[in-house]
């Protein structure tokens, strides 16, 4: 595990984004852990984040020429990254992100911000079974821009429609990196040296033998 990686997972713990429990996820799994993005909600907190994803984007070497954030979460993940990119390696991207429902009116569209075209780096919050990157896919290609790699905070390391992983199946598909700030495996080898708690080390590591890829 690298310093950054333990810091970001003692970061989201202090934050309480990383929660321990019974959660029923998108996919129908139950799962003893969930990672809300949702509670970046301070300014100090998504600063931070926007850091982490910096960091990540820097490690990884990617070209890229713009960052694109899927609404809604990706939307302020997307912007601190971009802010952090511009303070912390005085790398001014343009980005934009999405909306929902298209507007008829004003400025019309549904996409805000820088145009979307050329190589675009896609932010998003986690991977579980690949279903919310998808469906962001026809924004891109509709567009007419090329996405050149995914980055989000968790892999979730879970099977996606087949038996390999969900970010393999991506990867291969779409034929792009996908990389993470952390994985599952980071956060259970975290947890082996920083909890007493054995049952939540014993839970998360039945729910990897469930439903991690092979
Ligand atoms: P997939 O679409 O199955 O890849 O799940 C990813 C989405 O699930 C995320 O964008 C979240 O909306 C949600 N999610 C979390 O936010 N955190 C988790 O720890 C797990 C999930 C999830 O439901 O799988």
């Amino acid at each position: 595990m690298q310093p950054h990686q333990q810091a970001f997972i003692d970061f989201i713990i202090r934050e309480n984004i990383l929660r321990f429990g019974q959660f029923t996820l998108k996919s129908g799994r139950q799962s003893p852990y969930f990672f809300n993005a949702g509670l970046f909600n301070t300014g100090h907190a998504l600063a931070q984040l926007g850091r982490f994803y910096a960091q990540t984007i820097q490690s990884t070497q990617i070209p890229f020429d713009m960052l694109f954030g899927p609404a809604y979460k990706g939307i302020p993940l997307v912007t601190a990254t971009a802010i952090a990119l511009a303070n912390d390696y005085q790398c001014n991207v343009p980005y934009c992100f999405n909306r929902k429902e298209t507007k008829d009116h004003g400025e019309g569209g549904n996409l805000v911000g820088a145009p979307l075209n050329g190589r675009v780096l896609l932010i998003d919050d986690v991977i579980t079974a690949g279903t919310a990157i998808r469906e962001v896919m026809p924004i891109i290609q509709t567009a007419g821009a090329q996405l050149v790699g995914i980055i989000i905070a968790l892999d979730r390391q879970e099977r996606g429609q087949t038996e390999r992983s969900a970010i393999a199946e991506i990867e291969q598909i779409y034929e792009i990196p996908v990389r993470s700030i952390i994985n599952l495996t980071t956060l259970i080898n975290y947890l082996k040296v920083q909890s007493t708690d054995q049952a939540l080390l014993k839970s998360m590591q039945t729910y990897q033998e469930q439903y991690g890829a092979q």
